[in-house]
């Protein structure tokens, strides 16, 4: 079963910000985000832009080839995103990210298989910019701060070059534990060669090989179109969740709980909980609600895969709320 932690983990590099940290941010007593005029010049990098524009064609394509695909090939799309979903949500972000539970040897290796049919930068990096968007939340030294925008959140920040802030505040995050983990190290160093055959060759070969579908139509539907669903229900965790919905837990963060996003995004959606609260395994109050994730976890659970589940206590909870959280119907974004 899982167990209870104190609200704010003692130091960990995932915590939430400080209280006196937000007040800053709030009262806008500190330069958290530049104005546009003051940042440095944007530098495009453009191979990004054309392979994102690639991507997205693609896809959009894809749509009207479902039709024509055989059945099995649109289950298999599904499954190939839930394989990819857990191996950001229950893989990159809730155990290396926050290490808000732990996993045995059998599990991190089959979360690293589906890391990589994710294709989302090696968990190393997905990792190391994750815990500089908790620390630095919403400031330059954010690697998708908010505050830039929706398309600068959502993908723009995959398309430039990265503030220096990031890079220079981003040496303060502890990744003693990534560093030591030789499953990691491994994905990390080998990462093109995994990422290529596992994102897009098997997903094609198995409806051509098992039911014979046209090659053509399950490298578009089950790679292509798979890919960029599951790229585009990330961002929204970013963008839309960053800007949108309810904060009943700290109404003066613009992190929301979004219900459209936690579907999307197998249960990530509870934004405004999981940044007061990194190191739920839930990321979220609640159990199994909207919650794919949380079901997966605690199936290995159940298996003797996963254990030292954290949750925060009720109590924990319920004291937050009333000591920051939204009374009424507050769903403003607070932007520069
Ligand atoms: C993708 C990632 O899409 C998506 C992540 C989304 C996260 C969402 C989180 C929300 C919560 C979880 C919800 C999950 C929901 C899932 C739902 C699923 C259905 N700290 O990066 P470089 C230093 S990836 C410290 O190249 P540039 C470091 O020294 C898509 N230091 O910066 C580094 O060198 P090295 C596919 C840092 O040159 C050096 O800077 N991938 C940090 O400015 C250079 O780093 C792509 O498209 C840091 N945080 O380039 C690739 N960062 O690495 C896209 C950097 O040697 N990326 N340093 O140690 C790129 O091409 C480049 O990173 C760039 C910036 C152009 C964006
Ligand atoms: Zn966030
Ligand atoms: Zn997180």
């Amino acid at each position: 079963p899982p167990r209870n932690v104190e609200e704010v983990g003692g130091g960990c590099e995932t915590d939430t910000l400080g209280l006196d940290q937000i007040d800053q941010l709030v009262n806008g007593t500190t330069t958290d985000t530049a104005p546009a005029a003051k940042r440095p010049p944007r530098q495009i990098v453009w191979r990004n832009v054309a392979l994102f524009a690639v991507l997205h064609l693609g896809a959009l394509y894809s749509i009207f080839l479902i039709p024509q695909a055989k059945y099995q090939t649109l289950l298999w799309s599904c499954f190939m995103y839930y394989l990819a979903a857990m191996g950001i949500t229950a893989g990159a972000h809730r155990l290396w990210s926050h290490r808000s539970y732990k996993a045995r040897l059998p599990l991190k290796i089959f979360l690293l298989f589906c890391n990589c049919i994710s294709f989302q930068n090696s968990v190393f990096e997905w990792a190391r910019d994750h815990r500089a968007h908790h620390k630095f939340s919403e400031t330059d030294a954010d690697p998708h701060n908010a505050k830039r925008g929706f398309f600068f959140a959502h993908i723009g920040w995959l398309l430039v070059k990265k503030h220096p802030e990031v890079k220079e505040k981003g040496k303060s995050v502890d990744l003693t534990d990534l560093k030591n983990d030789p499953a990691i190290a491994f994905q990390h160093r080998h990462y093109l060669k995994l990422v290529v055959p596992l994102c897009f060759i098997l997903p094609t070969f198995i409806p051509v090989y098992l039911w014979d579908e046209s090659a053509f139509i399950a490298f578009y539907i089950a790679a292509v179109l798979r890919y960029a669903l599951v790229l585009n229900a990330t961002w929204l965790v970013n963008s839309a969740a960053h800007m949108w919905g309810q904060r009943p837990y700290d109404h003066r963060i613009n992190p929301a709980e979004n219900m459209a996003v936690a579907l999307c995004a197998t249960g990530e959606g509870f934004h405004n909980y999981h940044h007061v609260f990194p190191h739920d395994y839930s990321t979220s109050e609640y159990g199994w609600r909207l919650n794919l994730t949380t079901m997966f976890i605690d199936t290995m659970s159940w298996f003797g895969l996963a254990y030292d589940c954290r949750k925060i206590p009720d109590s924990v909870v319920e004291r937050r709320r009333q000591r920051t959280g939204n009374k009424a119907d507050d769903s403003t974004c607070h932007s520069d």
